[in-house]
């Protein structure tokens, strides 16, 4: 399986993802990732690990999360090693060198009702930087009856950051001094943008476009999704008192590039 995307990423798209905070790539995985990141799913959900959230409260659905698999999982460190994931974030961010920040696995079972509440990603997280972005990674075809995530387009660009929810409701990542999210959904000046996505398809997303999705409406339709996170040059470590506590001692430094052992340089392939 090469590390290159299976087809050249057109400017058109690196434009959209620059001017909007996002954009869909079809055709650039080989479909083979599909079974292989299934599989992932498979043990993930048949065996919790120690970073497996379960979010979904109600009776028939699950929202079913784990992060940070890549350490352990040998198809998804294979993902991050070897898929054009370090490539395609790369490009779009404008990056010469590309590390993994983390794996965050993300299933809505159908039937389930939790929303992912909209957000931006940096107040949740130890980094600082602007080449940051997120791929999220179709096992399924999905619309927004099932959950497809919600973009709104060109907020990568507000300069505010909104207070982080944590997706079990809890306030262990709120920061009081930041405001609350605002009313998105009520806001006519909005474009609100979501995609319809077949398996293989991503999802490429700044790390300050607000979005968030709906429950998974459907009634036998998965919403299988990962979720990696992939930093460009310009990011540091910034270990701030509410964003993410990393599951392990961080072998950076504060104020200092995100290359490491744990933070591994996937682009340039070595
Ligand atoms: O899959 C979801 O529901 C949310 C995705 C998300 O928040 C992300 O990819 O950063």
């Amino acid at each position: 399986m090469s590390a290159e995307p299976l087809r050249p990423i057109t400017d058109d798209e690196v434009d959209t993802y620059r001017n909007d905070g996002v954009v869909k790539l079809s055709g650039l995985f080989d479909p083979l990732w599909i079974d292989r990141l299934r599989a992932v799913v498979d043990r993930s959900m048949a065996t919790p690990g120690r970073h497996v959230r379960e979010y979904d409260t109600g009776d028939v659905g699950r929202f079913h999360a784990n992060m940070f698999q890549w350490e352990t999982d040998p198809d998804l460190r294979a993902f991050v090693f070897d898929s054009p994931g370090g490539a395609i974030a790369a490009r779009l961010m404008g990056s010469e060198s590309v590390s993994f920040f983390f794996d965050h696995l993300l299933v809505k079972e159908p039937g389930t009702v939790n929303p992912t509440p909209w957000h931006q990603d940096l107040p949740y997280w130890p980094v600082l930087g602007d080449q940051i972005c997120s791929l999220w990674f179709a096992m399924d075809p999905v619309d927004e009856a099932s959950g497809a995530v919600r973009y709104v387009a060109g907020s990568h660009r507000w300069t505010t950051w909104f207070r982080a929810q944590s997706f079990d409701g809890s306030d262990k990542y709120s920061d009081a001094t930041m405001p609350l999210v605002p009313d998105i959904e009520s806001d006519p000046d909005q474009r609100i943008v979501t995609f319809d996505l077949v398996p293989g398809d991503v999802v490429a997303h700044h790390v300050m476009t607000l979005h968030g999705a709906r429950g998974n409406t459907s009634t036998n339709r998965r919403r299988r999704g990962l979720s990696t996170r992939w930093l460009g040059d310009d990011v540091v470590y910034d270990p701030r008192p509410k964003a993410m506590t990393l599951p392990f001692t961080a072998d950076v430094v504060p104020g200092q590039a995100m290359r490491s052992e744990r933070f591994p340089v996937v682009y340039p392939h070595g």
